[in-house]
């Protein structure tokens, strides 16, 4: 594992850094972090006290008084050499990614692919903090908008995607001036000291600019470090991947003080599959949304809605594609899918499962934990196919595991749209389809209600380019691309009178 040296982490690390410092001698309870993969001991992490929490808020607090006065280009220059020394650690970041979550390798240097596109996309930004001009309805009076940053910013990651959140945020509020608090996934706290250790390079080297509390990074055990997170007045934006349980928790928290949420939560994703699609590139699309990242993604393909015409074409073509799955060590490039994150989540796909079955469902391939050799660890499972309604309970809900459902319709777009919108979460979803009018209809207002439509490509796999987030009970949020860094300032409205006359808004007379 010579990653591990690479990234300098050790067999006790300490889960809570300023910046350049590691907090020693104020440990809470150690986490011990060890991968799906072979079900091995990585390495131990001492978490966060109450006390090393309050430092950790104060010195961000105190470093964004100086960093906001930063000039923006100057602060793109501090995440433009962040991106640089990504791309030196980016295969040994990958693999850590891929050992520590399970993901395949060549997705785990994928999400690094991701946090250095989204410097790159940041540093751009530094330098278009934009706001508008525009006319008074008073002589010689200017009125414009301008955008200062918010203050501490925390950031909320999930186990899935353990660094590339953590970029779309950091990256961007950093050049907005912010400073950045990240509490990462218990589940995955190792790629978060890594990438803390990358940054500490990057801060050290710019000692001069860059204040020390600028990226801190507090790794909690149980739920402690995290109510502190919600409920801190010191904290004006909380950007938050998880759950959609989690989410709503931490929206009521943080809005009852009055702060802002970037909420990332749960998605359904479908894909529609009419009889004009291209069903080689659909199926390609399909398989690789449901059983990439061994279907732990926000944006996997969960359900599949497809026109009678063709079903038993796709449904022929997937079984017979799931068949030629390579399931095994994540790090072996030729392996397509490894492991669920751990043993909870295994209980949860045999759960999820047996309710399918006992709700009318019917299971076409899989269903079974894997054993035996390359499978120690107990949580490998098959990808899995499955016949259902979409109104069955359980297919109205996230599972977080590889679990496909197929869905019949039979009149035209618009039913299989309705079959689509009939879920709770609203994050990405596509349709495959070579007719114009169907394709426009998905898109149009009385389309996916969702936050990502796709077409002709699958679900999952955004580009950092464009916003990425979701409605109803995904949250609402967004992050990354287009203007998203709107989220992270403050917006002023400020009028000049350059004039001798005070006249006042409105035509009103006020003469004294
Ligand atoms: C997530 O699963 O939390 O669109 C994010 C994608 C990736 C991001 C997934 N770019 O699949």
């Amino acid at each position: 594992m010579e990653f591990l040296k690479t990234l300098r982490i050790e067999k006790e690390n300490q889960g809570v850094s300023t910046g350049q410092n590691w907090l020693d001698g104020e440990s809470g309870p150690p986490l011990d972090v060890f991968s799906p993969a072979d079900g091995k001991l990585i390495a131990r992490v001492l978490t966060a006290t109450e006390a090393a929490y309050e430092k950790v808020v104060e010195k961000a607090h105190q470093a964004f008084l100086k960093w906001r006065m930063v000039p923006a280009p100057k602060r793109g220059e501090i995440v433009r050499q962040i991106s640089n020394q990504l791309r030196v650690y980016k295969d040994a970041l990958g693999a850590l990614v891929s050992y520590e979550t399970g993901k395949s390798l060549q997705e785990g240097k994928g999400e690094v692919q991701e946090m250095i596109d989204i410097c790159d996309f940041a540093v751009g930004q530094s330098r278009q903090l934009y706001g508008f001009t525009m006319h008074s309805e008073r002589q010689e009076h200017r009125m414009y908008d301008q955008y200062h940053p918010l203050g501490v910013v925390g950031v909320v990651t999930a186990f899935n995607f353990p660094v590339a959140p953590w970029s779309w945020n950091a990256s961007l509020a950093a050049v907005c001036g912010d400073v950045v608090l990240w509490k990462p996934s218990s589940k995955s706290p190792l790629s978060a000291i890594a990438v803390q250790h990358i940054l500490s390079d990057v801060i050290k080297d710019n000692a001069d600019v860059v204040p020390e509390g600028l990226f801190s990074l507090v790794v909690g055990s149980g739920r402690a470090v995290g109510e502190n997170l919600l409920n801190d007045r010191r904290i004006p934006l909380v950007s938050l991947t998880g759950s959609t349980r989690v989410g709503q928790h931490a929206a009521q928290a943080v809005s009852a003080r009055f702060g802002r949420t970037i909420l990332e939560l749960g998605g359904n994703n479908a894909i529609i599959v009419t009889p004009s699609a291209d069903l080689a590139m659909a199926v390609t699309a399909i398989v690789f949304g449901a059983v990439g990242t061994a279907g732990q993604r926000c944006t996997s393909t969960r359900r599949v809605i497809v026109h009678d015409s063709i079903y038993d074409k796709v449904a022929g073509s997937l079984a017979k594609a799931y068949e030629s799955i390579r399931i095994g060590d994540p790090l072996d490039p030729k392996n397509h899918m490894g492991p669920l994150i751990d043993k909870g989540a295994v209980e949860q796909y045999r759960q999820a499962l047996d309710q399918v079955t006992a709700q009318g469902g019917k299971i076409l391939y899989g269903g079974k934990v894997l054993e035996g050799d390359g499978y120690a660890s107990g949580c490998y499972v098959q990808p899995t196919l499955c016949e259902v309604q979409n109104d069955y309970p359980i297919v109205q809900s996230e599972t977080f595991a590889p679990i496909l459902y197929l869905i019949r319709y039979s009149g035209d777009v618009s039913e299989a749209i309705a079959i689509h919108n009939d879920v709770p979460q609203g994050l990405s979803s596509a349709i495959f389809s070579n007719d114009i009018r169907e394709t426009e209809q998905f898109l149009s207002a009385a389309g996916s209600d969702c936050g990502i439509a796709n077409v002709n490509i699958g679900t999952s796999g955004a580009e950092i380019g464009g916003a990425f987030g979701g409605e109803k009970e995904t949250g609402g949020g967004r992050e990354s691309g287009s203007d998203a860094w709107k989220g992270y300032m403050r917006r002023q409205t400020n009028t000049i009178n350059y004039g001798r006359d005070l006249p006042l808004a409105q035509g009103i007379e006020f003469d004294i």
